[in-house]
This record gives C-alpha cells, structure tokens and sequence, in this order.
C-alpha cells in the first residue's frame, strides 16, 4: 500500500500536479512537517516562515484571522516560499454550492485563487463545489485539493459512511484533488494521493475545545498521516526553530520506518 512507498515512488504515480511537486519538496527536505501558522499579525506569519521555512514543506494559513492583511504580504509570503521551497496551503474549508464557493476563492479581500497552492474544502455539499474551485483557479496557477474525509475534533460528525463517499467523489476530479485531510490510514488506495493529519503534539493531549492530540511516531505509523500538521505545538513554545526541528526530525524518522515495515 501506500504507506510502504516512498515519497519519490507516490510522486510519478500522483496525478495531480502539486502533489507531484509537493512530494518531491518533501523528499528533497526530509519533511513531512505542516506548520499551521495560526497567528493574527502579517509580520508574525512572516517571521514564522522565514525562520522555520527549512524545516516543513507546507505553510498552512488561515488568512481570515490576519488582522493587517494586504497585497505586499502575499507577495513577501510567495518570497519566502520559494526561498525556502515550501508550499502555502489556505485552510479555508469551503463548505457552499459550487458557484458561491468560486466567487469565496478568487474574489473578497483575499483573492486566494491567485497565490495558494494547497486548499482545503469540506465534500459535504457534492461535487459542485469541486467543479466551482476549479471554474474559478487562475490560469497562471496549477491547484491542489484536499478534501475533509475525516477531522481531528471530538464528536465531529463526519461518519465513516460520508468519508467512504468523500473518497468516492474524489476520483472523477484526480487533476485538482491532491489529497485528504484525515486520521485513519486505509481510506487511500490511490498512493498518488496524501494524506495531511492535524492534531500533533509532542505528548498525546487535547485542547479545552476539543481538539484531539496524538504524537508523530502515532500520525504517521498508526493514523497512517503522511503529512502532519502542527500548530500550536511549535508556535507557542518557547524556542519555535528548535522545537519545530524535533518534529521534522521524529515525523520523519517514523515516516523512515513505516517504510521498513
Ligand atoms: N485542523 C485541525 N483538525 C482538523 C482539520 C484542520 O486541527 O480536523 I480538517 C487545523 C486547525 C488548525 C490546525 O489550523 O489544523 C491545528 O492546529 P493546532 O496544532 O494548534 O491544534
């Protein structure tokens, strides 16, 4: 199955073609390490990026909590990105009927269908808000979807059947959809696509709105993650660059091993 293929081996067989770019940064890095970069000031997202940008391959936004959000941030974003070649990924969920939902991405404030890679979108309204995203990429831009198969959440009410029939909808849109986001390991069976698991901590714990908390040895070997998203982990420690290396470090090393299984 996928989980005992290589980045590099998923790369040609990913169908999508941020995926494809997206598994080689990860090889070319050794990371597998997402940064949720939930902070509300531009200058905090940037410091975050420049610092600990050689250590993950995705920066995970969520632009409508910036509160001094502006054109020039993007374009310093993008720099960086590309500096230190990871992906940008906006954790925007959308959830409305396709042609609502292609209006959300390319227009408002934040036009985000002309500077993400990566987006996230909920299946729950059926495959036209798939078909909108795509009516609406821009042309320059090549675009990956990761699907919500699954969340980290206590008592979400994404029931095992709405993730099988989340991974059913997936397949007629293999160009756009790059992956999902979930905590199980065996809904894949397509190794082109990946698997991005939120709630990753150093010690299993939780949140006091209920938030769920497994370690990287546990995302990666039994939930089957094969990108890990970390938040609060890293950005509210101490000494971020050193603690985000320790997950680079351990996310890796189990994605190493999962290898040899
Ligand atoms: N996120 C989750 N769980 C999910 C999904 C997304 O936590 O099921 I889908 C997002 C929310 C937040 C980040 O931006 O991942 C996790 O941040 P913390 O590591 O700070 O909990």
């Amino acid at each position: 199955s996928r989980l005992q293929m290589s980045f590099t081996k998923r790369a040609d067989i990913a169908k999508n073609e941020v995926a494809k770019t997206l598994f080689k940064i990860m090889e070319l890095k050794k990371t597998n390490l997402c940064l949720a970069a939930d902070v509300t000031k531009t200058d905090e997202i940037l410091n975050l990026a420049e610092s600990l940008g050689p250590y993950i391959c995705v920066l995970k936004t969520h632009v409508d909590i910036i509160e001094d959000f502006n054109d020039d941030f993007i374009k310093s974003l993008k720099g960086l990105a590309e500096k230190h070649n990871f992906m940008l990924m906006e954790d925007r969920k959308f959830a409305d009927i396709g042609n609502t939902v292609s209006l959300q991405f390319s227009k408002g404030v934040y036009k985000i269908s002309e500077w993400t890679d990566l987006l996230t979108a909920h299946s729950l309204p059926g495959s036209g808000i798939l078909k909108g995203l795509k009516s609406a990429m821009s042309n320059k831009n090549q675009l990956g979807i990761f699907l919500l198969a699954e969340m980290s959440s206590e008592g979400n009410l994404l029931s095992k059947e709405y993730s099988g029939q989340t991974m059913d909808m997936i397949k007629d849109f293999s160009d756009i959809v790059a992956g999902i986001v979930a905590q199980t390991p065996n809904l894949i069976d397509d190794a082109g696509l990946i698997q991005l698991s939120p709630g990753c901590r150093l010690e299993e714990s939780g949140d006091d709105f209920g938030q769920k908390y497994n370690t990287p040895e546990y995302i990666i070997n039994e939930k089957g993650g094969d990108i890990a998203v970390v938040g609060r982990g890293i950005i509210e420690s101490k000494n971020p660059v050193e603690v985000a290396k320790t997950y680079r470090d351990r996310l890796w090393a189990a994605y190493e091993n999962r290898l040899n299984i």
